[in-house]
């Protein structure tokens, strides 16, 4: 009844992966290929902004875009053990505000840095690239300071945050390293690593890898 559009690589795909695998919701996955002129368009008709994920609840008739969105969509309509955002509202908009925390000020920066290097040489942007890296690292003193004795990013539950972390800090660290001088913070995207559902994740990723164009 669930389609996932997606690519294996794609780290926003990924934070809607962990989701999934963390409460072993059943879908399909369907691999988006956007070299492919058609498969760019079926995903067009889908989400005009062509871009993955997205959510296909063929039961329910509901085309389902944007990360944060899927998951609300995802708790909403198929709950498991894990509750990924909290029925208590406190935590819930905790949960929320650190998963904008990781979207804006980590997986959006990193992502531009990315773009920038899969630019032509001539085109790219070494000013603009340094100072997304230098935002970077503004926003992982941030974070060391909240990760002292907890766990995930919520303390003791792991939630929609951490879904929205992983592949955020994950990527974040290969093109602006967190390194040695913040441990908090490198043990967490060491236990996020470890987690079952980013683990698995990362291992359907590994193929993929050599797509990416590098720190
Ligand atoms: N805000 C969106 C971002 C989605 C996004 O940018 N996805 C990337 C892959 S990680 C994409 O579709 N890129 C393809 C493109 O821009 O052509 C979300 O949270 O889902």
């Amino acid at each position: 009844m669930l389609e996932l559009h997606f690519h294996p690589l794609a780290s926003w795909c990924w934070k809607v992966l962990i989701a999934l695998y963390e409460n072993d919701t059943v879908f399909e996955p369907k691999n988006v290929d956007l070299m492919d002129p058609a498969q760019r368009e079926a995903l067009e008709r889908l989400w005009p902004f062509s871009k993955f994920p997205v959510l296909r609840d063929l039961g329910r008739e509901r085309v389902v875009a944007e990360s944060s969105i899927v998951i609300e969509y995802l708790t909403a309509y198929y709950p498991g053990p894990v509750e990924l955002i909290p029925s208590d509202p406190e935590l819930a908009r905790e949960a929320r505000l650190r998963d904008r925390i990781y979207d804006t000020y980590v997986h959006d920066p990193m992502n531009r840095i990315v773009a920038n290097k899969l630019r032509p040489e001539e085109h790219r942007d070494a000013y603009g690239s340094d100072r997304l890296k230098a935002e970077l690292q503004k926003t992982y003193d941030i974070l060391e300071r909240q990760f002292v004795a907890r766990p995930w990013a919520l303390g003791e539950r792991f939630s929609i945050a951490d879904c929205a972390a992983a592949p955020a800090l994950f990527y974040a660290d290969k093109v602006s390293p967190i390194g040695t001088a913040r441990p908090e913070l490198s043990a967490y995207l060491e236990r996020l690593r470890e987690r079952p559902s980013f683990a698995r994740v990362l291992r359907e990723a590994e193929p993929c890898f050599k797509y990416f164009p590098g720190g």
